[in-house]
């Protein structure tokens, strides 16, 4: 059956959702990792705010995160959402009057999640298109989404998302409330049931598949003694800004609300030890469960660090700052973190003295202070307290010992030299006439480093293989 036959059935529905569904891929092509491309919806529209409270400000960042304007902004305080329209019949009306008056206005962007048929009641009633918060965010995701994986977590997040208005269009097929449910409809929706279940489950196993990578990658790097440390945080506290200032990148850095979305690691240097800095997704209140589900292993792979950096943006006011630690410090929960956790307040260069006090203060009154293992001011911008925070993350990891090796010189020392040279610090290397001395004699070797305990054992099973006769 041709899928547009059945996308022009659910068309004449006129709904929002089915505006916007494609036809998934079911050509049978067993390349899972194939990511089906779908028409975005414009950027760089006029847009309404509308809002049951006056905490707006996140809203308005988020739409200007696809480059929308905002033009006015509706609050109708009330505890609740109106169970039909979510926000009152009265004011949905006001609204709508308003927008008649300037025709130039496209989209209303709701502050919170509705319910599918509370969506599509609040569309006929404004007469506009409406995006509720899960929506607005998945809109931003699909746009910043560049690696192959994270398209795939976006097209898994997408369909989750959209399969209950999808249900709830039929429903007000059934009901009679729209015409277009035609001879033949049933079966052609099974159909499309059939092709949604046979995508989740291909993108599902190339999820998978590339989590394996990951994981097997992670296992790698456990065994070459790497130690992994990760930047973590609500979106837009800088944690990309400070991965580049500690590593010497230049990972996109933007002003905006989701400019990463995959996982970047890098070698941090100058920590006497090998390390890992990564930096990934950020956080952001009641962070859409789909979302949640579709980039577990990215998330996961930030709680499985050794050291993590819980990074906040020291200009927000101290509750903002609290409330966005609080909701980095949930989503961590989730994942069963155990690495040590310590708290960067970052951009000082932009707070004066006293703001910094004031969060420095904030934080020691903060109900979990004990699941933190310090705090430290660093400005990713000026390089301001980067110093400290290095030697921070190095009291953090497993203190070094120091070890002396005296071997004879033979290639298989100066092997094991360079060796030590990429998985120890090497100190000092002296070179000496060994006691058999002459024309010919074996010079000996005597290396001092600094190593993790955990290698110990094994620098001194190669040492002693060095000077094994065979
Ligand atoms: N003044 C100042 N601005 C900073 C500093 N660090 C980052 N910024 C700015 O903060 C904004 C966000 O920085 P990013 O590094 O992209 O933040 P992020 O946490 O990686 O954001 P997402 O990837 O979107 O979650 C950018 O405009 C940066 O230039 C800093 O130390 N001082
Ligand atoms: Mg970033």
């Amino acid at each position: 059956m041709a899928c547009s036959k059945y996308i022009s059935i659910l068309g004449a529905c006129e709904t929002i959702v089915l505006e916007t569904i494609e036809p998934v891929n079911d050509s049978g092509d067993e390349d899972n990792s194939r990511v089906v491309e779908r028409p975005r919806m414009e950027e760089g529209k006029q847009v309404i705010l509308l809002s049951l409270n006056e905490d707006i400000q996140e809203l308005k960042a988020l739409a200007e995160s696809l480059n929308h304007s905002v033009v006015d902004c509706f609050i109708q305080k009330r505890q609740k959402p109106n169970p039909r329209t979510y926000i009152g019949s009265g004011k949905a009306e006001e609204i709508r009057q308003a927008l008649t008056e300037d025709s130039d206005i496209e989209l209303a962007l709701v502050n919170g999640n509705m319910r599918p048929s509370q969506l599509f009641k609040l569309k006929l009633a404004l007469g506009v298109e409406v995006l509720d918060r899960t929506r607005l965010i998945l809109e931003i995701f699909e746009k910043n989404a560049h690696t192959p994986e994270a398209r795939l977590q976006v097209e898994l997040a997408r369909i989750e998302y959209e399969i209950p208005l999808v249900k709830e269009s039929l429903h007000q097929l059934k009901l009679g409330e729209k015409p277009g449910f035609q001879a033949g409809g049933e079966y052609q929706i099974d159909y499309y049931y059939e092709m949604i279940k046979t995508r989740m489950g291909k993108l599902r196993s190339a999820l998978k598949r590339i989590e394996k990578e990951r994981d097997l990658k992670r296992r790698q790097r456990g065994r070459r003694g790497f130690y992994q440390v990760s930047l973590v945080g609500y979106t837009n506290v800088g944690k990309s800004s400070l991965l580049n200032a500690l590593t010497d990148d230049h990972i996109l850095v933007e002003d905006r609300l989701f400019s990463t979305l995959s996982t970047t690691t890098r070698r941090l240097e100058g920590l006497r030890r090998q390390v890992l800095l990564t930096d990934t997704v950020g956080f952001i209140r009641n962070t859409p469960p789909t979302l949640l589900e579709a980039f577990h292993s990215t998330l996961e792979e930030s709680y499985l660090a050794d050291v993590l950096l819980i990074v906040l943006d020291v200009t927000d006011p101290p509750y903002l700052a609290l409330e966005k630690l609080e909701v980095s410090m949930n989503l961590l929960g989730r994942g069963d973190c155990t690495a040590l956790k310590v708290c960067v307040l970052n951009k000082c260069d932009a707070a004066d003295s006293l703001t910094i006090e004031k969060m420095r203060e904030a934080i020691l009154s903060w109900h979990r202070v004990e699941e933190l293992s310090g705090t430290l001011e660093v400005s990713a911008k000026t390089q301001e307290g980067l110093e400290r925070l290095m030697e921070e993350i190095g009291t953090r990891l497993p203190e070094l010992v120091q070890m002396e090796l005296t071997l004879t010189n033979t290639p298989r020392s100066q092997s094991l030299l360079s060796w030590l040279h990429d998985n120890a610090v090497v100190e000092k290397v002296e070179y000496g006439a060994t006691d058999t001395g002459g024309p010919g004699a074996n010079f000996g070797i005597k290396i001092f480093l600094e190593c993790e305990k955990r290698m110990v054992g094994e620098i001194q099973k190669k040492a002693g293989q060095v000077d094994k006769k065979w």
